[in-house]
């Protein structure tokens, strides 16, 4: 492509998505995400990037997925996906920044010195998939996203509305076709298909009730699960509820990330005492389980406790197929309540690495692995399996005695079962499913395992979130100075105390973890720190108030 090609790029820029603002955005750990209203030009030039990125990586399918997960309806977001369905090479990030940033004036310029420095082969084929959640600024922002396509003389191919595991599956499928078909039905056939056959090897027994109750968050994870229901021939009878309509608003006072930070149940179900609930988040690739007792209290089966279930069930399973050459381990982040790390290293003997927050980093600390379980303790994680571990399990599926044969297979359907390409609440929620009808368990027996330390999270507001430096997987803050002296000093006054803090890479704010033996310290700690942020960073608004 000559270099004089690239005036489409300004006049696609000025005629249609012209820049309107001159607000700094970054690429945080899940893409561009704000108010809407700010984004046509982003997205237009992520579209830019989109074809660049597949030019750069010999005209390999890249995705772009419209969506601000679990943010409310007014916020979007836009993320890229990297062949391999993963997410896009952090080295990129900045050049995503940069893009994003110039003046309309520049963006030409722009545009041709970063095709110079990622050495694109502009000649090249490129192709990119475009998908988007069910926000109505969603449409608007992916016609601009295809835009960026064409300017750049790219084909881009539009999902619609699909969940953002789906269109990493899609994008995966695309590039690898081992790894099956890249549509929506190619995915439920997968998915869905794995499901079932185990399904007819399983019967259901024990205490498993094959009801599920689920909280689709007002977005895009529920709908599609309206659509599979109708195909689980009574395997699974899905209850679906905060599906979009009646006024429901995107994961307001619902869905995961609601359920998970506040610790209170949904809106809009009835709340039946031991009864088994799942809520998604606003994009489909968080999950978390919870049940009310009859004391209405919530007990919450959280990101933790999918990981070690999932973790404990595969080890039975290698175990079965006599396969205990291949190392299986957890990768988690300082969230992950410290109960469930003890539980893991101590009861289940399953080594356990601890990154920084970002699916990112858990997914290419869990490649490290033979099957590696990553999981936040929010609800977004998967397994991955290497070729090893495939292989071997294959050849035992076809070569081993009767016993290890059959757990084999079984584990096999549990992998096609498995999205492997990033965290997939509709693919977590049958893999839990799996796990529970096997065992024979309700939510009850699966909170069994261990006993969660109490914990809460805040936020506090601050001139510059940045200010504050993190080290040692976000466990240690390293400025502003005289921070974590005063974590350290104000977490030894409590038992079993643990606090961190880090800026959020999707909000405007500072997160304050905090866990304690009860309740009340845990709150009481969040607050402290919480108020130790807002002295010792630039705290900004209301200084947070210590719980009555
Ligand atoms: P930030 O805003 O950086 O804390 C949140 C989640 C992450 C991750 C991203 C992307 C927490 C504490 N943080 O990031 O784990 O899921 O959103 O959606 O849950
Ligand atoms: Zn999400």
């Amino acid at each position: 492509m000559p270099p004089s090609s690239l005036r489409v790029v300004y006049a696609f820029a000025r005629e249609m998505h012209p820049k309107t603002t001159d607000i700094f955005i970054e690429y945080g750990t899940a893409g561009f995400r704000t108010k809407a209203s700010l984004l046509e030009h982003v997205v237009y030039r992520m579209g830019l990037l989109a074809v660049i990125r597949s030019r750069c990586k010999n005209g390999r399918t890249i995705g772009m997925m419209i969506t601000a997960s679990h943010n409310l309806e007014p916020d979007n977001g836009v993320k890229l996906i990297d062949p391999d369905g993963e997410m896009l090479e952090q080295s990129w990030e900045e050049i995503a920044t940069r893009l994003a940033n110039v003046s309309d004036n520049d963006l030409e310029s722009t545009t041709g010195q970063i095709i110079k420095e990622v050495n694109a082969d502009m000649g090249l084929k490129a192709s990119v998939f475009i998908g988007m959640d069910t926000r109505y600024t969603s449409p608007r922002l992916a016609a601009a996203a295809v835009h960026g396509v064409m300017a750049l003389k790219g084909t881009a191919r539009e999902f619609g509305i699909v969940t953002t595991p789906m269109l990493h599956y899609c994008v995966k499928c695309r590039n690898d076709n081992t790894y099956g078909t890249p549509t929506e039905e190619g995915y439920y056939e997968k998915i869905v298909g794995a499901f079932k056959r185990i399904r007819q090897t399983l019967p259901v027994y024990g205490k498993y009730s094959t009801t599920l109750h689920v909280d689709g968050a007002n977005g895009v994870g529920g709908k599609k699960l309206n659509i599979i229901k109708k195909t689980l021939d009574g395997e699974l009878d899905l209850v679906l509820f905060n599906l979009g309509g009646n006024g429901g608003k995107l994961n307001l006072n619902c869905g995961a990330d609601f359920v998970k930070v506040s610790q209170k149940p949904p809106v809009g179900v009835e709340h039946v005492p031991f009864q088994r609930v799942a809520s998604l988040d606003g994009d489909g690739d968080r999950i978390v389980y919870y049940y009310l007792d009859d004391n209405n209290r919530m007990h919450m089966l959280d990101g933790d406790r999918i990981a070690t279930l999932l973790a404990s069930y595969i080890t039975e399973l290698l175990k079965s197929c006599a396969a205990p050459s291949l190392a299986l381990g957890l990768v988690q982040t300082a969230y992950a309540n410290g109960a469930s790390t003890n539980y893991i290293t101590q009861q289940l003997k399953v080594p356990v690495t601890c990154v920084k927050t970002g699916v990112k980093h858990l997914h290419h600390a869990a490649l490290a692995y033979d099957i590696g379980v990553y999981f936040e303790a929010n609800g977004h994680g998967t397994v991955v399996y290497s070729n090893n571990a495939k292989n071997t399990i294959k050849k035992i599926a076809e070569e081993g005695e009767p016993e290890q044969r059959k757990a084999a297979s079984l584990l096999l359907n549990f992998i096609d079962m498995t999205n492997e390409t990033v965290g997939d609440a509709i693919s977590d929620l049958f893999l839990v499913e799996t796990v529970l009808c096997a065992r024979g368990h309700d939510a009850r027996d699966w909170h069994a395992a261990y006993t969660d330390l109490p914990c809460r999270q805040l936020k506090v507001a601050v001139q510059d979130r940045n200010a504050i430096t993190t080290a040692d997987a976000e466990r240690q803050c390293t400025a502003p100075e005289g921070l974590q002296t005063r974590i350290d000093e104000l977490v030894a006054e409590y038992k079993d105390g643990r606090s961190f803090v880090r800026p959020s890479g999707t909000e405007d704010v500072v997160r304050v973890y905090a866990e304690a033996d009860t309740q009340e310290s845990a709150d009481k700690l969040a607050a402290q720190v919480a108020q130790a942020v807002f002295d010792l960073a630039g705290g900004v608004g209301d200084r947070p108030e210590l719980p009555a």
